[in-house]
């Protein structure tokens, strides 16, 4: 039996946010008669138990034995059959079967069937979240799961402070919850807490370190494994595993060795030995995960060797364990000479990656980031989602809002991460696959082993700290939700994830939830990212950010510097020609349609066009009016959108207390005035610098300085 303990018992003082789980999320289901049925020394399964207790002790139901007719049924059952979980082994992959659930509903009764205690966890979330509805209209038997094997949150937390990135690389939300004071944290309910969350929305995975391994970092591999155990510990009630980022170079820095080769005997026997001492202290620990060659992370180049080299140093290290090794494209040249307009950094990720194809094994992921700079508020897709066919890949999204407001900025995410899931490579070929086929290995010519392990799935960086509210803007807890549920299928609509994540955050003790707070949240968050791009750097040409922090806007405040992201606007025009005809030839890196509807500026849709195009600020958008009075346009229309949230938000003022909150909607006034405010300095600064660039007035003589 499972330390009862150290489980599923979580007590947080003082007490975070709820977030979507509040006592009043759970009505439906604490009102029922609750069974819990499967193996009694699972862990997970005692974890599902203590849920349907909390449940029905807030509600007044139940937990009962299997035969005291309950109105829920939940079972956890290792027999694979339609007698148990409905799921024919011959008929459906291992994923459906390890991860996926059954839910029937009989004349209001509900049954809910897995095969694994995590499966059968993520079935009563499932209830949970349909609330009434779960027990009332026609009989339904529905079967459910993941799109993708791998759904990752990974954390950018440094063990130690580090003088310029704090305690939390891109951190927006306090402290770490995993660290304090250069070490693991004592009190690990918090972490818990927060795989309680997780589970709730499907995300099983989760990386509990920077990618950027420092020296204080590096060693979570090796002296503190037990303080790792016991992060792991934290994370396991709710089926969470954990994985570690680990540096390159630590056979070296650790090992004491005097190379870090990837084809040297020592160095594979170290890293060999060194997963074994992971899994020995972890049991059921995830994998690696590695940034290298990249920003100044030691790599396999050192040594001459290549990404498929290095990665598979260490894929063959946790092999033995079933361990997957997640190995980032995100790999450029961080000291570029701006004056030399050959070298694209959009190019960088496919030149490095795309001649590897094939060559990775069987357990290492390429994650790619989901566009080819860093995260922009608008860029093209990542044409390394196309480009490595033969290669398990996953996408990597950006929770954490480094360069969408920084959660002091609304800015809900989904629908932009949607777009990206399914965009279409091949356009209307290939039989219209998407990126989400790519990523669960489903893409055109996939071979065996990458559709058999069902791809590379899905990883993001996670945008929680130690903040009362998790996420800092009690808003932006809608991308941490929406990223989970599109982990789980990313088919959803992001309006319907909204409305889902606004049902369960909301909801009174009754379980309902105001409706004029849900009309308020829809106002203020379904358009929001659309509403951020239009008061920010305009028409996809990215990165008009502060350099270093990346709050607020700097237009040439990148435009001298070696980080290869430049927009190159002068007196006529602005944007980066990347087509093959006269540019940098990024547009070659796409299969058709997309290489020639990008390279042709009468076809390349005008949200990214100065992302592949340098035009005149007098050129005519499709939209029918010039890229300067569009910038002007924009910009106004953006601050407008930002004043209309702030009074959706204000006339729920007669609501608190009550339906809201107090201190979430003070929290959510002070974030909402402080992007007010800066939206207000993006308009000014971009209308002003465009305005004495090109010498062309605003069309509508509204004030530019
Ligand atoms: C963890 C961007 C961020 C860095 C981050 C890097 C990455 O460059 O600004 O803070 O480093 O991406 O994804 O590795």
């Amino acid at each position: 039996m499972p330390d009862e303990t150290t489980s599923s018992e979580i007590v947080v003082d003082p007490a975070p946010h709820a977030a979507w789980l509040p006592d009043g999320a759970l009505a439906a289901a604490g009102r029922r008669r609750v069974a819990v049925v499967g193996p009694p020394d699972d862990e997970v399964l005692v974890t599902v138990r203590r849920e349907a207790e909390r449940a029905t002790s807030a509600y007044g139901g139940a937990v009962v034995g299997p035969d005291d007719s309950p109105d829920i049924l939940l079972e956890a059952s290792s027999v694979l059959d339609s007698s148990s979980n409905g799921l024919n082994k011959d008929h459906v992959s291992t994923l459906d079967v390890e991860s996926g659930f059954r839910i029937v509903r009989d004349g209001g009764r509900v049954t809910v069937t897995a095969a694994t205690a995590t499966a059968l966890l993520h079935g009563w979330f499932h209830v949970v979240r349909l609330g009434e509805t779960a027990f009332t209209g026609p009989d339904v038997d529905e079967r459910h799961a993941p799109a993708f094997a791998l759904r990752v949150l990974d954390h950018w937390d440094n063990v130690d402070v580090h003088p310029v990135m704090g305690q939390v690389e891109r951190g927006y939300s306090g402290g770490s919850i995993f660290y304090a004071d250069g070490r693991v944290r004592d009190d690990l309910s918090r972490v818990t807490a927060y795989a309680r969350l997780l589970a709730a929305t499907g995300v099983d995975r989760v990386c509990i370190n920077n990618v950027n391994v420092h020296a204080r970092e590096a060693r979570l591999l090796t002296d503190d494994l037990p303080e790792v155990a016991r992060v792991a510990a934290a994370l396991r009630p709710y089926g969470v595993r954990t994985h570690l980022a680990v540096s390159f170079a630590a056979p070296m820095t650790l090992g004491g060795l005097t190379t870090s080769d990837p084809l040297d005997d020592d160095v594979r026997a170290w890293w060999r030995a060194a997963a074994d001492r992971v899994w020995a202290a972890v049991p059921d620990f995830g994998g690696f995960v590695v940034k290298a060659d990249s920003e100044g992370q030691p790599g396999p180049f050192a040594y001459g060797r290549d990404h498929a080299d290095g990665a598979n140093l260490l894929a063959e290290a946790v092999a033995p364990h079933d361990g997957v090794v997640h190995w980032r494209a995100f790999v450029y040249d961080h000291a570029q000479d701006w004056r030399d307009r050959s070298t694209d950094r959009a190019r960088a990720a496919y030149d490095h990656f795309a001649p590897l194809d094939g060559r990775f094994a069987d357990n290492v992921v390429v994650q790619v980031k989901h566009g080819p700079i860093d995260f922009q508020t608008r860029e093209a897709v990542s044409p390394v989602l196309a480009g490595m066919p033969a290669t398990r890949l996953a996408l990597e999204l950006q929770v954490t809002q480094e360069y969408t407001g920084q959660q002091r900025h609304a800015c809900y995410l989904a629908p932009w991460w949607s777009e990206n899931l399914g965009f279409r490579p091949w356009g209307e070929s290939a039989d219209g696959a998407a990126v989400r086929d790519v990523v669960a290995g489903r893409g055109p010519s996939a071979p065996a082993a990458v559709a058999d392990a069902g791809g590379g799935g899905i990883a993001a960086v996670s945008n929680v700290g130690d903040d009362r509210f998790w996420t800092g803007h009690p808003l932006a807890q809608a991308n941490l939700y929406a990223f989970g549920r599109l982990a789980w299928d990313p088919t959803l609509d992001p309006a319907a994830i909204l409305d889902e994540w606004v049902g369960l955050t909301f909801a009174g003790p009754d379980g309902g939830v105001e409706p004029r707070v849900r009309e308020a949240l829809h106002a203020v968050l379904d358009d929001s990212w659309r509403t951020y791009e239009s008061y920010t750097a305009p028409l996809g040409v990215g990165f008009m950010v502060r350099p270093g922090h990346h709050y607020g806007p700097d237009v040439d405040g990148y435009e001298y510097t070696p980080w290869g992201t430049y927009h190159f606007a002068d007196r006529d025009g602005i944007g980066v020609d990347r087509t093959r005809a006269t540019g940098t030839g990024f547009t070659g890196q796409y299969p058709a349609p997309w290489r020639d509807v990008y390279e042709d500026l009468a076809t390349c849709p005008d949200e990214l066009l100065l992302f592949f195009h340098h035009v005149p600020y007098t050129h005519v958008l499709r939209s029918g009016v010039t890229v300067v009075q569009h910038v002007y346009d924009t910009h106004f229309a953006g601050v407008e959108r930002v004043r209309e949230a702030v009074a959706a938000w204000e006339s729920l003022a007669d609501l608190v207390p009550g339906a809201l909150p107090p201190d979430v909607d003070a929290r959510v006034r002070e974030r909402l005035a402080e992007q007010l405010r800066s939206a207000v300095e993006w308009r000014d600064q971009l209308n002003t610098y465009f305005f004495r660039k090109s010498g062309i007035p605003d069309a509508h003589g509204r004030t530019i300085h």
